[in-house]
């Protein structure tokens, strides 16, 4: 055995060299890692007793790609295209074995060697796309000459690994061998290869899978048009499309030259490193400044649900997703059965898309228990609050819970911006009790804000934290305070949205901007969907806001195909004559002189508000770091990842530029524009967000 270097070992068994990467945690291509290949493969092609060579890593997975940390950093030691050189090139055959996940540059440098062998576990892809970039070793170029061009777009655009089986039964891997034996089917196959007298295959040479669409630009123009709607505001994907195309059209090196150049560029664009800002604070999020990693979590086996609704029933479903059994309590039979049969048939929709087998739907219903009495709530492990918004009925649900609750469960509550403290304060058990605050539709979003009352135990929160991972969830630590990180900022854009319009925008002016800055949708389209008749009343209402005025007209959104649009029988939205003419008269009424409101005036006046909310949640420690605001956004209200979130997006927009529009407005239009101290504080110090 001997050292490559202090990240790489050279062995030889009997005839066949086996280098062995050994990075923790997943072998990414840092220097060290390059250089090792470079070396090691030199070092094996030198020793006249080798006649083969085995590449493979130890810990938990094959090479897991480019080391993202690297990036945008000064480079050092051998490219990945030079060490990528020495592989294919070697004289004598190179068997890649892979465990884990070969993902972007280590799939890469699995496609430079002349065999593939893996485990039945393994997986492979191109994530490349989810960092911003595309492949930047040859991925666009090999691929589609293993697997086809159309195949291999939808793994580099889809950025999703595939499956061992998949890859033997596409070419990719030329052996499947046991788990936990790879070394040895690794070494048997070498040993097969040079019985054989295999030739050395290079994947550069294949021409047969990418010769059919030579000359079909109709192929990738369909591939462009079925992925556009995805991919709005995102620069990567046609690049990636373009040198897939490429690949197929050009000579190998001309393509992998130009897909070089590509990555590169798309390296150094803000969209990426937005991205790459993301893949880390989706990893960050998790961690807790003061509760250990290693604190022990509470056993939950059996989960309550109060309230059968929209919310409840939707908070149901992510337990029953995972297997665990859930009981449903609602106040009356019809209201259960109403809230049962939505559950079923919300399972019964997604059979019908082919995406869950009718078994399943009954397997997960099967786990579901509804009852009309809270008392049977009595052996849940967890219980989660989902009624409407009220305190004194959460209170008296608490205090219910607190008398039939087993000891140690934890009594959560659905609230969107109730006090947790004061619900906590209801029983005479707080340190069980937390938020856990999903975002609509309750199945579907991933988002889900834990938040932290004043006693909420440690073991509580990290019971809460892991379950989230288990139901597929991402979630954000929050602290106590009014609508907590989502709400709390979303409430700024909502004032600005309301008050923009009575001063001279129009609800579609409003809704363009937002939604071509990347948003799903603006303000009062998406008041149009939830419905503008929330917590509005026919005995109250008195015209005394344009939405009064709507819901007084029947106008209460998309279910009365009216609301600040109108609406056809597909449900597209047009700008409603009706709708202008209200918000007109009620601004003359009102005596306000409209003006014309510029886009960018638009935008500033429904973002800077949040991200100077989003500052005073940071200094009121209400969250962690400001990258989980970002994760909160992305995760909670679809806020482009290729902005990084509010806060990375404000970094990169400078914050001494936020700072002066802030200051501009509250100069104008007063406090609800006044910058918090910590903005002030970060400009005057040449400091931003990520700097905390
Ligand atoms: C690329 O390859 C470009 C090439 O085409 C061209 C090159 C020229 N770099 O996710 P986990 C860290 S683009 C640096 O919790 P899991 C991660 O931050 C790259 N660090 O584990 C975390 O650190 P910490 C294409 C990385 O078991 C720790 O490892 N590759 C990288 O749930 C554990 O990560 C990708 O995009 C990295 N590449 O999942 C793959 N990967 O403990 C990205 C991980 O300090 N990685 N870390 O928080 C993954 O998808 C998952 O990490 C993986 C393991 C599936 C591998």
């Amino acid at each position: 055995m001997a050292a490559v270097n202090a990240v790489a070992d050279l062995t030889l068994e009997s005839d066949i060299a086996v280098l062995t990467i050994d990075s923790p945690p997943v072998n990414a291509l840092s220097a060290k890692v390059r250089d090792a290949l470079r070396d090691g493969f030199a070092q094996a092609i030198a020793d006249p007793a080798a006649k083969a060579i085995v590449l493979i890593c130890a810990g938990r997975t094959f090479i897991a790609g480019a080391d993202i940390a690297e990036f945008g950093k000064p480079m050092t030691g051998a490219s990945l295209p030079e060490a990528q050189l020495a592989i294919e090139n070697s004289p004598k055959p190179v068997i890649a074995a892979i465990h884990g996940t070969a993902l972007g540059g280590g799939f890469e440098v699995a496609l430079v060697a002349h065999y593939r062998v893996a485990v039945p576990s393994a997986k492979f892809g191109l994530p490349e796309i989810k960092l911003g970039i595309i492949p930047g070793a040859g991925g666009t170029q090999r691929l589609p000459r293993l697997i086809g061009p159309e195949a291999a777009l939808e793994a580099i655009l889809s950025g999703t690994p595939f499956s061992a089986k998949q890859a033997a039964s596409w070419g990719v891997v030329d052996a499947i061998v046991e788990e936990g034996a790879l070394r040895e089917g690794a070494l048997a196959f070498a040993r097969d290869v040079l019985a054989k007298g295999l030739p050395l295959r290079k994947v550069r040479d294949l021409d047969d899978k990418i010769a059919p669409a030579r000359g079909k630009p109709e192929t990738f123009a369909a591939i462009r048009k079925a992925h556009a709607k995805k991919f709005r505001g995102f620069e990567a994907w046609e690049r990636a499309i373009q040198a897939v195309q490429d690949a197929v059209e050009l000579p190998f090196d001309e393509g992998l030259a130009r897909e070089r150049k590509t990555f590169l560029e798309l390296l150094a664009s803000p969209q990426s490193r937005a991205q790459r800002h993301v893949f880390f604070a989706e990893r960050q999020v998790w961690k807790i400044a003061d509760i250990a990693d290693t604190t022990p979590t509470l056993p939950i086996a059996k989960v309550g649900v109060i309230g059968a609704g929209t919310m409840g029933g939707g908070i149901a479903m992510n337990f029953l997703n995972a297997g665990l059994p859930v009981t449903i309590v609602e106040t009356s039979e019809m209201a259960l059965a109403r809230g049962l049969s939505v559950i079923r048939k919300n399972y019964e929709n997604t059979a019908k898309k082919g995406r869950m087998s009718a078994a399943e739907v009954e397997t997960r219903m099967g786990l579901l228990t509804g009852v009309l009495e809270i008392g049977k709530l009595a052996d849940c492990d967890l219980i989660i609050e989902a009624v409407f918004e009220n305190m004194g009925v959460k209170k008296e649900i608490f205090a219910k819970l607190d008398a039939i609750a087993k000891a140690g469960a934890i009594l959560a509550s659905n609230t969107s911006y109730l006090d947790i403290d004061e619900i906590a304060a209801a029983t005479k058990r707080p340190e069980s009790v937390l938020g856990l605050h999903f975002f609509s539709p309750a199945n579907v979003m991933k988002l889900l804000e834990v938040v932290r009352g004043d006693k909420t135990g440690k073991p509580v929160i990290a019971t809460a934290m892991a379950l989230a991972k288990r139901i597929g969830k991402i979630a954000a630590l929050v602290g106590v305070c009014h609508g907590f990180v989502g709400n709390r900022m979303l409430a700024q854009r909502q004032r600005e949205a309301q008050k923009l319009i009575l001063e001279g925008a129009m609800p579609w002016d409003v809704d363009r901007v937002l939604y071509d800055f990347g948003l799903p949708m603006g303000p009062f389209a998406m008041s149009d969907l939830a419905g503008l008749d929330i917590g509005w009343s026919k005995e109250t209402t008195s015209s005394s806001t344009i939405r009064e005025i709507l819901c007084e007209q029947d106008r209460r959104g998309q279910k009365t195909s009216a609301g600040f649009y109108d609406y056809d029988e597909n449900r597209n939205a047009k700008p409603s004559p009706v709708v202008e003419k209200i918000i007109l008269d009620f601004a003359a009424a009102k005596g306000i002189n409209r003006r014309v409101i510029a886009d960018a005036e638009i935008l500033e006046r429904c973002l800077y508000p949040m991200i100077n909310e989003g500052a005073k949640i940071l200094e009121e420690g209400k969250a962690q770091r400001a990258s989980d605001i970002d994760i909160v956004w992305i995760n909670g209200y679809g806020w482009p990842v290729y902005t990084g979130g509010p806060m990375f997006w404000a970094d990169t927009l400078g914050l001494d530029k936020v700072l002066e529009a802030l200051r501009r407005y509250e100069a104008e239009m007063g406090e609800d524009f006044r910058p918090s101290a910590l903005l002030d504080r970060l400009v005057a110090e040449g400091k931003g967000f990520k700097d905390l």
